[in-house]
């Protein structure tokens, strides 16, 4: 695993071991605390271990084609989850299995071009706080969200801040931009992930910042304690990303060790909450 950065991240960590475990499968489980390098010894631990099947969920997207040969030079076949990685070479994994951060950035979009689509104000600023720099989920998410944005020529993001996916990161990188800048030119917030939009929420409170209403606000992952801010006014629209793969991931390996065809992606189903939806009808958040 890449880290325990968010409750998103442990549901994620939790979801793929019970799985394993309902299958009589032995994990071995190595935390790569946010570090490429860490996570690359503990791919190595693995192959001389000779696992069986390595499933792993890189923390950036680039610098494992080396691990990657080496797993396959040892016949361990490996299994991308939730972020996306790029390899020079063809076939050194199975399959990916995670979101479409793309749609993700999409839905965000949406709900701004539709809540500002009856307004007569002639320039929507957006500020967005990008999660970890070097990953599919911060790229595609910024990517899907500019591309629906942009049909609407009077919304422009106006800072993009790195947030890192981390809550102590992105208050301390939003209270430094309002400090230098001020917010009330801001009319958006688009955030990359809830742990970062929590402690956005402390610095709003401390700035007198009436969040939900004086900036409208977008996060993604629909952590529980997001749909409760949602719920409170405090948060707009809250895109779900689906923390739950480890059924995906048991289904893979199910039908990889009986020799069915894997497809190269697998995407999991997600949705999206917002205040303009019915609130009563969110299932219970498992993180
Ligand atoms: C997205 C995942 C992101 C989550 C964050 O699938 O990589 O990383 O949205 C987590 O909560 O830090």
């Amino acid at each position: 695993q890449s880290g325990t950065e968010s409750n998103w991240r442990k549901r994620h960590t939790e979801s793929i071991i019970e799985e394993m475990n309902k299958e009589g499968y032995e994990v071995l489980y190595r935390n790569g605390f946010m570090n490429q390098d860490r996570q690359i010894q503990d791919m190595r631990t693995f192959i001389a271990y000779k696992v069986d099947m390595i499933v792993f969920t890189p923390i950036v997207e680039d610098g494992w084609d080396a691990v990657l040969l080496e797993a396959k030079d040892a016949g361990i076949p490996v299994i991308v989850v939730d972020r996306h990685i790029r390899t020079a070479e063809e076939n050194l994994y199975l399959t990916h299995i995670g979101p479409s951060f793309k749609a993700e950035g999409n839905r965000a979009g949406l709900y701004i071009t539709n809540h500002f689509q009856n307004s007569s104000q002639t320039s929507i600023k957006i500020l967005e706080m990008r999660g970890l720099a070097k990953t599919s989920s911060a790229n595609f998410r910024s990517e899907g969200f500019t591309e629906v944005i942009s049909r609407d020529s009077r919304i422009a993001i106006v800072a993009s801040l790195e947030g890192d996916y981390i809550r102590s990161k992105a208050k301390d990188v939003f209270r430094n931009y309002i400090e230098e800048n001020g917010w009330i030119d801001i009319d958006v917030l688009y955030s990359h992930n809830d742990e970062m939009t929590l402690g956005i929420l402390e610095v709003m409170k401390e700035s007198g910042i009436v969040a939900g209403q004086d900036i409208i606000i977008v996060t993604i992952d629909g952590q529980a304690e997001m749909i409760e801010n949602l719920r409170a006014g405090k948060v707009n629209c809250v895109v779900e990303c689906n923390p739950n793969a480890g059924w995906y991931v048991r289904n893979t390996i199910k039908r990889y060790l009986k020799g069915n065809p894997i497809p190269n992606e697998i995407y999991m189903p997600e949705t999206v909450f917002s205040d303009k939806g019915n609130l009563e009808s969110i299932p219970p958040r498992e993180y």
